[in-house]
């Protein structure tokens, strides 16, 4: 074999990529990491706009496989920043020596699966190579969502997105600025460019619930606190179905009496940050009990800007509480009181154009030196549709998701053989702790290729009826519950409209947890395992 050959290739040097990179070096694998971008880290070395921190608690959202960093590493704030989170991040690559392993500015174009040899074949804008293997570990959230507007070419100012903000600092000061899109990076960005820009127009398409961080830099006696029971911690995140280190209240809203009610929601208010959905069992349940949480922010939101007519205008009404992901912030809703700053309703008048000076909607002309989408992402399959991945009989990923992405556990696609998905749809991903998502599916995969080696398999496959019955389920999941009343990104829909796939699994970590560790005790039930031999059989045997 060339030294172009590897047991694995990993696509993406985020922290689902490097942690798969960690745990295929374990096995004494041959590997290498291919990454798009000139550094590691995934979404948290593009995604730098000012604001930019993580909205899980960062002693949660860190890796728990090395105890030894748990004691070592300091975070400063309760929610880190961007900085802190690279930072960490390059931490570990450097304390586990990974970067040997990594490639970077190589992106993966395509991904052919030689039903010879049983190997894909990667082609790179850096070369071609080969693989028994290949881990997608795209990201979830990693593919900038532009909007699709006219004339984002006339702008004569600056143009930024959020997710691919320029790694030298931005001079907003006296600035006009437009922010588009009011999810949590809007919600970050705009105090921030309040801050120092001459004013900040915000363009709301769908009002969205924010949460407050209740962020702080980090206590001394609480970091001593968690430090001190930190493996407790962490079996508890890998336990709750959140994958944070709270569990669900197991009261319910719609039960509680009005006093008991506001009693839980204002201390989980005070305290919880995102856990803020935590507070009943049955919030995403019910439309009465969800209506108890809508009734409580709208009130919150009332409270904290003072022009009736703006808070009416922040205050959610086509959407159940967390059915889109709710924002976690502090000061976003108060930074509506100051002079410099105005809200616009797209519902009401959308944006028709980008112009030479500014944007233009179906009500007037607006002037802008910076335009900031902070439009979100192509999520949970964007990175994947954008690879020209081919499997079984020359079939791209994108025609077998043509009718909505297919996947058994998230994980593994029939047709593909030897590849992995790591946080793909089917799985808790984008619904979870995401850390504590990635380290369980890069640990199964770790344990399924030990598996492989132990019995002299040399591919995989998911059997289509197992992919079938899986998406049913995730679907048959979600339709117990609101989340498919909004029309947020959870959901994929084809382009006729008929078909549609709720992506991320909703169940829970610790359900998802246990399915995937009884499928893997059973012989991994509703995947073929081959031996090299039958490799070269042709599909449909
Ligand atoms: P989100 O949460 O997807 O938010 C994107 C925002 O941009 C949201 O308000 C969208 O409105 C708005 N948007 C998207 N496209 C348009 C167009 N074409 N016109 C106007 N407004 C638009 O992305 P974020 O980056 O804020 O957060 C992503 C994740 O990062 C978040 O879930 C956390 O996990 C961290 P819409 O609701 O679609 O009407």
């Amino acid at each position: 074999m060339s030294d172009q050959h590897h047991d694995v290739v990993i696509v993406g040097g985020g922290l689902a990529g490097l942690y798969m990179l960690h745990r295929v070096r374990r096995l004494g694998l041959s590997v290498v990491l291919l990454e798009a971008g000139d550094g590691i880290g995934g979404v948290w070395h593009f995604n730098r706009y000012p604001g930019a921190r993580c909205d899980v608690e960062s002693v949660d959202y860190s890796y728990s496989f090395d105890p030894e960093l748990d004691q070592e590493w300091h975070w400063t704030e309760r929610y880190a920043s961007q900085p802190e989170i690279l930072s960490y991040i390059e931490h570990v690559a450097d304390r586990h020596g990974l970067r040997e392993d990594v490639r970077l500015n190589t992106r993966v174009e395509a991904c052919t699966f030689d039903e010879d040899t049983g190997h894909w074949s990667v082609r790179t804008d850096g070369g071609d190579l080969t693989a028994r293997f290949c881990v997608m570990a795209t990201g979830a959230l990693s593919v900038p969502r532009i909007p699709d507007v006219p004339g984002t070419d006339d702008f004569r100012g600056r143009l930024l997105h959020t997710a691919s903000w320029p790694r030298e600092p931005v001079d907003l000061a006296g600035k006009r600025v437009a922010v588009v899109g009011t999810g949590s990076s809007g919600t970050q960005i705009v105090p921030e460019l309040a801050a120092v820009a001459e004013h900040v127009t915000v363009f709301q398409r769908t009002p969205n619930f924010t949460v407050p961080a209740q962020h702080r830099p980090m206590d001394p006696e609480y970091e001593r606190e968690v430090k001190s029971s930190y493996p407790d911690r962490r079996t508890l995140t890998r336990t709750t179905a959140s994958g944070l280190s709270m569990d669900t209240n197991r009261e319910s809203a719609e039960d509680a009496d009005p006093e008991r009610r506001r009693a839980v929601y204002e201390e989980q208010w005070r305290t919880a940050g995102f856990g803020f959905i935590l507070a009943f069992q049955d919030l995403l349940l019910t439309r009465a009990a969800n209506d108890t949480a809508v009734d409580f922010i709208h009130g919150k939101i009332a409270e904290q800007v003072e022009d009736p007519a703006t808070a009416a205008l922040l205050q959610p009404t086509d959407h159940p509480f967390g059915t889109k992901r709710p924002c976690v912030a502090s000061t976003f809703y108060a930074t509506f009181n100051r002079d410099n700053v105005t809200l616009e309703d797209l519902r009401r008048a959308p944006i028709e154009a980008v112009t030479e000076t500014g944007l233009r909607t179906c009500e007037a002309e607006h002037a802008f030196d910076v335009i900031v989408f902070a439009t979100g992402f192509d999520a949970i399959t964007g990175a994947l549709d954008r690879i020209e991945i081919r499997g079984r009989g020359g079939e791209t990923l994108r025609e077998h998701w043509a009718d909505g992405p297919g996947s058994y556990l998230g994980l593994a696609v029939a047709g593909f053989p030897n590849l992995l998905t790591i946080a793909g749809p089917g799985s808790p991903s984008v619904l979870s702790n995401v850390v504590v998502s990635i380290e369980q599916h890069v640990e199964w995969i770790a344990g399924l290729l030990e598996h492989m080696d132990a019995t002299g398999a040399a591919t995989f496959e998911a059997e289509q009826d197992a992919e079938d019955a899986w998406v049913a389920h995730v679907n048959a999941l979600a339709d117990a519950t609101l989340y498919p009343v909004a029309n947020s990104w959870y959901v994929r829909t084809d382009p006729t409209g008929e078909h549609r796939v709720f992506m991320p699994y909703p169940g829970g970590n610790r359900r998802y947890r246990r399915r995937c560790d009884e499928i893997a005790a059973g012989g991994y039930e509703g995947f073929v395992l081959r031996p090299a031999r039958e490799s070269l059989t042709p599909s449909g045997d």
